[in-house]
């Protein structure tokens, strides 16, 4: 039987292209080795306030982004989070071996409770939690992530490992699989931050939405440095390096290549041609979206095909669950 690899995205606005290299295009690499099972984070998108109906349409729009970038719904399991209650039923039996402190400590939890201190609920300090349930649900072995959610995947082990040696082994203990290159996407206004789909500063993010227009404008208004060669240097020229990662992501190419091809151009040309290569490779996969979102029978029949299939493997694992911590079976 072939190994099982679990990934989510939140539906919390439309991805970026450091969603896209960090997570989605990888996944469509995996389709054909493992089975895949791709959900869409509904649930945890609700730790930051929402509107109800743009979370709704996002969900749709983030499943037919999925289908657009390549991930084949036959092949795989595509199901929103919220559609398999299971998830939130192992997210409370995790809760009880997770200490208050652990949570404390995670770097994602005390970014966002500086960016939403009006709203640091109790699901913002959970999160790592839901996600370990997301996972451990599934028997899955590998989790490709971007580098962010590292130390989360930490956790998701770990809660396996206790688990497994409270009561007995019960939990695959998930190994991640971050990309060597693309890990992490940084800001085009502040590279000393990642690219985030939430970031209140469209500039700093190319959404997977944006016109080829607004890419290049975004491309060209980011911030490099005072030098002017296109050469990589991660600690100096944060800016530049991650213009120049984004590139050869987006040309297949090596950094060496990159750095060799933009040899005495100026930034000004740079810019423009990192702009022009990722507008080139969104326009397929934004026109496939558009027609899938014209279909949405069609969308809501994967969701309703991957539920089930997800709910079949999450109900079994969570009775498993339940009788080892003692709940009385009828
Ligand atoms: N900048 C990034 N570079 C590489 N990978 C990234 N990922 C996110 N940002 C980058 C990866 O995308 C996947 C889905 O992430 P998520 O939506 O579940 O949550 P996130 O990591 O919190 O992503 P965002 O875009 O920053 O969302 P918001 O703004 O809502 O918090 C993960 O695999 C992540 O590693």
């Amino acid at each position: 039987m072939a190994k099982i690899v679990f990934s989510a995205v939140q539906p919390s606005g439309i991805p970026t292209i450091g969603n896209y290299v960090g997570a989605i295009k990888n996944w469509v690499g995996l389709q054909d080795e493992y089975d895949c099972i791709f959900s869409i984070a509904d649930l945890h998108t609700l730790t930051v306030r929402q509107t109800p109906a743009e979370l709704r349409a996002r969900t749709l729009e983030l499943l037919a982004l999925y289908v657009a970038c390549g991930i084949d719904p036959e092949k795989c399991v595509l199901f929103a989070q919220s559609h398999v209650h299971e998830h939130a039923e192992l997210t409370w039996i995790l809760n009880t071996i997770t200490s208050v402190g652990e949570m404390q400590r995670m770097t994602q939890f005390k970014d966002k409770s500086q960016k939403h201190a009006e709203n640091v609920n109790m699901g913002l300090m959970d999160y790592p939690v839901l996600m370990a349930a997301d996972i451990l649900l599934y028997g899955t072995e590998f989790v490709p992530v971007g580098a962010d959610q590292k130390q989360h995947l930490e956790i998701a082990r770990d809660l396996a490992m206790r688990f497994n040696s409270r009561y007995s082994p019960t939990f695959v203990v998930p190994e991640p699989l971050i990309p060597k290159c693309g890990a992490r996407v940084m800001s085009l206004q502040d590279p000393s931050s990642k690219m985030s789909k939430s970031d209140l500063n469209l500039n700093g993010f190319i959404s997977m939405d944006d016109t080829p227009e607004e890419i290049v404008k975004k491309f060209k208004r980011a911030v490099t440095d005072s030098d002017s060669r296109v050469c990589f240097d991660e600690q100096s020229k944060p800016g530049v390096s991650n213009l120049m990662t984004i590139y050869a992501l987006f040309t297949d190419k090596t950094v060496s290549e990159v750095e060799a091809e933009f040899d005495g151009v100026g930034y000004g040309d740079f810019k423009q041609r990192v702009g022009e290569a990722v507008a080139e490779t969104l326009k397929p996969i934004q026109k496939r979206k558009a027609d899938l979102l014209n279909d949405k029978d069609y969308l809501f029949s994967i969701l309703k095909s991957g539920a089930e299939k997800a709910s079949y493997i999450a109900m079994k694992t969570l009775r498993k669950v339940y009788k080892k911590v003692g709940l009385l079976q009828i």
